[in-house]
């Protein structure tokens, strides 16, 4: 063991001291919680005491052995290295020197299946392992992030103290819960990074439509964002729409107008479809997101294919208001359809892993903290309050009166929208998953029909019970496939 001076006295450690780690550090030893620190690269610790060390209580340390010495027990320590494999090799090198009961809490972007094997592992070895998602980049990291910790709860309760602490506060609730067990946390965290690909490519969507359809520049757009940030749509992606919109650059002109239209993507939006897609839900609007980020990824494609194709012509006028409100309230129905599909996302995802989520308590601990921040989180707390097995929020009255309101003109605008050749794919499908789900009789009777006649699958009737195989020619000869 260490014979540093103030061995076995720290609350918490943090290990990994890059931009989240650091910032978490010197959240934790501000709130007045004693924080050993260790980085594999030594100068970010140095770097890390020298410009913060008099925030409050830190213990330097130089390697992994005198980092553990310096902890209290049962040690808690909080990993904040790269996702993937530096996770478990640090887990790894830790383990040589914990004792039982002692805490891993990895609170990096980690796929949540890498989280519940990692917490076997760790239980198999007498450790508590918790994985957590925590949102908020590294402002929110330092200032409060959103937390949705998961995993071991005996260990949960351990650390409530201090990362509800850490966590930011909205009207007196800590932004931090105990999500479910496993890789319950960070499947929560993905899925928070999954609606929030599709709340931002809706908002692009608008932004689009606002230029390409009335030549809107971008401190008018910039005008109507902040005007709709007064209203349901009240959110921090509004918020700082507005703000980038507003933004010029040194040649006086909008710094949005010289930014590359390529956009990049680390990969939780794509692992929310992943899964959404291995659950069997429709999750729509966060896929289409991703495929947007693709498709604008292609960009010496996209410079090709505008030289061949020409472009619908668009009579370009100044929008009436009730053409700029008709677009605000399609967003606000768009975005009530993308977080209905991430919560039933959840939902299912709860029932096969046996997880018990409450999806009202973590719209709670989304509202401070995180990306997708927003007012009508309360919206989908009070759903879930009036019926907590709420199978689909579309289901819930508030939201059935909002979607109806704005339903003519959330038509309308995509009907524009198409009509003058602007892609809007995620305003689009969230309008087709709505058509879709409020129709009792669908029509996969002709597909179940199709799939039985080629390869007798077989179908069920509405009037008889029982499964059905139908020999489909006139004549009754069996078709081969
Ligand atoms: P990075 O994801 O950039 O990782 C850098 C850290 O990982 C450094 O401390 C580095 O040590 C360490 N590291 C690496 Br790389 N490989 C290692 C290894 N094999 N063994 C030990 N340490 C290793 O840091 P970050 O941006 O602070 O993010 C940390 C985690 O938090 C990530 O999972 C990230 O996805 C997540 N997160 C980030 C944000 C954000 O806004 N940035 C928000 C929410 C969550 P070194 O200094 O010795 O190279």
């Amino acid at each position: 063991m260490s014979d540093h001076a103030a061995a076995g006295t720290a609350e918490l450690g943090v290990l990994g001291l890059a931009v989240m780690g650091a910032n978490l550090a010197r959240n934790a030893a501000r709130k007045g919680f004693e924080v050993a620190l260790f980085n594999r690269n030594h100068e970010r610790t140095d770097k890390l005491m020298a410009e913060h060390g008099h925030e409050g209580k830190f213990v330097a340390t130089k390697s992994v052995a005198d980092f553990v010495a310096a902890l209290a027990k049962p040690r808690a320590i909080i990993i904040m290295v790269k996702a993937g494999k530096p996770v478990d090799d640090m887990i790894a090198e830790l383990s040589e020197h914990l004792d039982a009961e002692d805490i891993i809490i990895d609170g990096g972007n980690s796929l949540f299946t890498d989280t519940s094997r990692r917490f076997k592992e760790c239980q198999a070895k007498n450790i508590r392992f918790i994985g957590m998602g925590i949102s908020g980049g590294e402002e929110g990291a330092l200032e409060g992030p959103s937390m949705m910790p998961g995993g071991e709860r005996s260990a949960y309760d351990h650390i409530a103290p201090m990362v509800t602490k850490m966590a930011v506060t909205v009207e007196g609730t800590p932004c931090c819960t105990y999500i479910g067990t496993e890789g319950a946390g960070h499947y929560v965290k993905m899925v928070h990074n999954g609606i929030e690909y599709a709340d931002m490519q809706l908002i692009t969507e608008a932004y689009d439509m606002m230029k390409t359809l009335y030549g809107l520049d971008a401190a008018a757009m910039a005008e109507i964002f902040t005007e709709w940030k007064a209203g349901d749509l009240d959110s921090y992606l509004i918020e700082i729409t507005a703000a980038v919109l507003r933004k010029t650059d040194d040649t006086g002109k909008p710094l949005v107008d010289a930014i590359v239209d390529e956009a990049e993507q680390k990969g939780t939006g794509r692992w929310t479809a992943q899964s959404a897609l291995d659950l069997g839900v429709p999750v729509t609007a966060i896929t289409e997101a991703v495929y947007a980020r693709a498709l604008s990824g292609r960009r010496g494609m996209r410079g090709e294919a505008e030289k061949k194709y020409p472009h619908p012509a668009v009579a370009i006028r100044k929008p009436e208001k009730a053409e700029i409100d008709a677009i605000r309230d399609a967003l606000y129905a768009s975005k009530i359809v993308a977080y209905a599909q991430g919560f039933e996302q959840m939902t299912v995802a709860a029932q096969q892993f046996g997880w018990e989520l409450h999806l009202g308590e973590i719209s709670t601990i989304w509202r401070g903290g995180c990306i997708i921040r927003a007012r009508f989180l309360d919206r989908i707390k009070e759903a879930y309050d009036r019926d907590p097995k709420l199978s689909n929020l579309l289901l819930d009255d508030y939201f059935r009166d909002a979607v109806v309101k704005a339903e003519a003109a959330w038509r309308q605008v995509i009907v524009r929208a198409v009509q003058n050749g602007v892609a809007v794919p995620a305003f689009s499908s969230a309008l087709a998953y709505y058509d879709g789900l409020r129709r009792a009789r669908g029509p996969a009777n002709l597909l179940q029909g199709l799939r039985d006649y080629f390869g007798a699958h077989t179908y069920r009737r509405l009037d008889k019970d029982g499964s059905f195989h139908t020999r489909w020619s006139q004549d009754g000869s069996e078709i081969e496939a």
